[in-house]
């Protein structure tokens, strides 16, 4: 369908208030527009439960889509029992929920890739420079194959899905080994070295000072190509600034005091949500 306005949001976090704020401040119609989240629905902010309720029955009636983040993929590994539930996360109530199974179902046939336009492309939290696109989305299917699959699969995978190794991506990567390795790259990369290794600690702003040999991802030569835009969400210390013509931070950091952020891809305006997290 065409859609009137469509736009890209950042993080949420749980942050419920700021999501209805934010939709009151771009006028959102959901009968003609659309959102499309960068991952990490749920998690520090005040109700993750009503923030994945929306976002699942925006998805249902064609409103909104979104990519998987970390913490959407912690909640999965939380509920089939290979995670335990950090108080901090905030989500038991999700599992408490009589809809718990419906809502978790759904966010396990969410992608990791999404490319809502020709020319714009959204991931958690970015693509390493060593992939094409076209590489980028064939990992991607690969993983979201496994997500889908029989509970058996989903289980395996989530029983291996943590862990920094192998930090380097390999084509003749096989298995959980691959899979761990490309959930890195989509869903916690920040910083890599010139050969897409990559570094897991660091999480602070560009002035910080980083590990020897290790960038942003975002400022090695990527094989993009110039036409495409990527929008990424996960790393708030970046406070959602634009990185260059083509690559767009939009983790406005909502849930540590700043606010949620929109790209609208029709005119390329930003929106900020009018409050930040409910907490
Ligand atoms: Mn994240």
């Amino acid at each position: 369908m065409a859609y009137r306005y469509q736009y890209i949001i950042g993080d949420l976090q749980g942050c419920f208030a700021a999501l209805q704020a934010l939709k009151e401040t771009i006028e959102f119609d959901e009968q003609q527009d659309c959102l499309y989240f960068a991952g990490d629905l749920v998690a520090r902010g005040e109700d993750s439960l009503s923030t994945l309720r929306e976002v699942k029955r925006l998805a249902d009636v064609g409103a909104a889509r979104t990519v998987l983040g970390n913490h959407d993929l912690n909640l999965l590994a939380v509920w089939r029992g290979f995670q335990k539930l950090k108080d901090k996360d905030r989500t038991q109530p999700i599992f408490a929920a009589p809809d718990s199974d419906a809502l978790l179902h759904w966010l396990r046939r969410q992608p990791l890739l999404l490319q809502p336009v020709a020319d714009a492309i959204i991931v958690h939290a970015g693509i390493p420079p060593i992939w094409t696109l076209a590489q980028a989305s064939q990992y991607a299917r690969e993983v979201e194959k496994v997500l889908v699959s029989e509970l058996d699969h989903l289980d395996a995978y989530l029983g291996h899905m943590y862990g920094s190794q192998p930090d380097v991506w390999q084509e003749d990567l096989s298995g959980y080994e691959r899979w761990r390795t490309i959930t890195n790259y989509l869903t916690r990369m920040r910083l890599c070295d010139e050969h897409g290794k990559l570094e897991f600690e660091f999480k602070d702003d560009l002035n910080a000072p980083m590990p020897d040999g290790f960038k942003p991802w975002f400022e090695w030569p990527n094989q993009l190509q110039d036409h495409v835009n990527l929008f990424f969400g996960h790393w708030a210390a970046l406070q959602g600034m634009q990185i260059s013509p083509q690559v767009h931070a939009l983790d406005g950091g909502c849930v540590w005091g700043g606010q949620l952020m929109a790209y609208r891809l029709e005119d390329r305006q930003l929106f900020t949500s009018a409050t930040g997290c409910g907490l």
